[in-house]
């Protein structure tokens, strides 16, 4: 990436010349202050370890509603959005509920650009502001950068609209995350597949394989679910209630058994059955506990007995919500399980979409499926136009 660097230098060096030495003396502190106190706020995030949110128990087959989103919504659009939240089909479908899905985020990006680019050239100005907007929105400081420098290479000096800045960045958006789009795949011949799901409490690991199991079920694939989260009782009701909404065999233990032992259980179990897709569902763990990082290598350990080449897959769910702290989670997770693939949950409710960016510049890890809400259909496949235009808040 250091040729865009040298091109955005060069461009800003030529404009330089033409400003007085004092204005861009005072320029270039205020950019230095600023920057300091962005990265501050980016080193906080990183250092927080975040615990467990709020946890519900699901204890019908009633969909969640997300009631929230209504006042929210109603101050920013005169339309009622909340509607389409609650039936995507028939209010403009699934992209719409993507849209509506990543709405704090794109509000953010979207408000952020107008506000830089009203009747403005492209200067240094506009561009450090974007370039900390981008920041703020968690892309990550390299794909600021690189989105910032490429958008200079391009309409340096030239009068912008935001709309087409919005457009610009989608499309550069979309060109990097287009590798990392990767929907889930399965070899026929394997059977069962087995997908160990692993990630810090509360990041909707439970919730995930059940919207998943929903989804393959539906597609007439065979499913069982393993309760391998054996420490609290609440959490093994929780996944029973999801596997019965997708009609999936349930295999669980005693409170407190062990969760590799189990995951032995599961495997043989579901190789006798025949079953397509066997999901292990985890205990939630936070990075630094390592007695529970090391359950994990254990549980992995004791299916490759029955399966050697088990887990086929490992999906690491990350809660989009906690930004930065994701980074952390992957870097930690993936020394631990080998994780695969991951899930961005929660951008329903985050501001921070943009983490996907970062993820995405830093990992290249597959993505393969978000979640845009908590009802059993709000899970989707990661698709780089869509996800970059409704980020952009920009219609498909
Ligand atoms: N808004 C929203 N909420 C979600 C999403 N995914 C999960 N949740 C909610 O997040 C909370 C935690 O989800 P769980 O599935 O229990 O998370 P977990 O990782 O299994 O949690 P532990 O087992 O405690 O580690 C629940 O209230 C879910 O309904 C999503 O995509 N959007
Ligand atoms: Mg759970």
């Amino acid at each position: 990436m250091g040729w865009l660097t040298r091109i955005k230098d060069s461009l800003l060096n030529k404009i330089k010349k033409k400003i007085p030495k004092k204005d861009i003396e005072s320029v270039e502190k205020k950019r230095k202050e600023d920057y300091l106190k962005k990265k501050e706020i980016l080193k906080k995030e990183t250092i927080k370890i975040e615990k467990s949110p709020s946890k519900k128990i699901i204890k019908s087959d009633a969909p969640i509603e997300i009631k929230k989103k209504k006042s929210f919504f109603s101050l920013f659009k005169k339309k009622d959005v909340s509607k389409e939240v609650e039936d995507p089909e028939k209010k403009g479908g699934w992209f719409q509920k993507l849209k509506s899905g990543l709405f704090k985020s794109s509000e953010k990006i979207t408000q952020g650009v107008k506000k830089i680019f009203v009747n403005k050239k492209l200067d240094i100005e506009t561009l450090n502001s974007l370039e900390e907007l981008l920041i703020m929105s968690d892309l990550g400081p390299i794909a600021a950068e690189k989105l910032t420098a490429e958008l200079a290479n391009e309409k340096f000096d030239k009068n912008v609209e935001e709309e087409e800045v919005r457009n610009f960045l989608a499309k550069k958006i979309e060109d990097t995350l287009i590798d990392i789009a990767k929907p889930l795949t399965f070899e026929n011949l394997k059977k069962p597949y087995i997908i160990l799901v692993v990630g810090v409490n509360g990041t909707g690991k439970t919730t995930t394989i059940g919207k998943l199991a929903n989804q393959y079920s539906k597609e007439g694939k065979k499913i069982m679910i393993a309760a391998c989260d054996t420490f609290r009782a609440a959490a093994v009701e929780q996944l029973n209630i999801w596997a019965e909404r997708s009609n999936a065999e349930f295999i669980k233990g005693k409170e407190g058994c062990d969760a590799a032992g189990l995951a032995y259980e599961a495997v043989e179990k579901a190789k006798s059955k025949k079953i397509d897709i066997l999901f292990i569902d985890t205990a939630g763990r936070v990075q630094n506990k390592i007695e529970l990082m090391e359950e994990l290598a254990k549980i992995i350990r004791v299916m490759k007995k029955l399966e050697p080449e088990a887990p086929h897959h490992c999906l690491l769910t990350l809660d989009a919500t906690t930004g930065q702290n994701a980074i952390n989670q992957v870097e930690i997770f993936k020394e631990m399980a080998e994780v695969t693939g991951l899930i961005i949950t929660k951008l329903d409710g985050s501001a921070k979409g943009g983490i996907l960016l970062s993820l995405a510049e830093k990992f290249g890890l597959p993505v393969h499926a978000i979640g845009v809400g908590e009802k059993i259909e709000d899970l989707q496949s990661f698709e780089a136009q869509e996800f970059a235009k409704g980020l952009m808040g920009l219609e498909n």
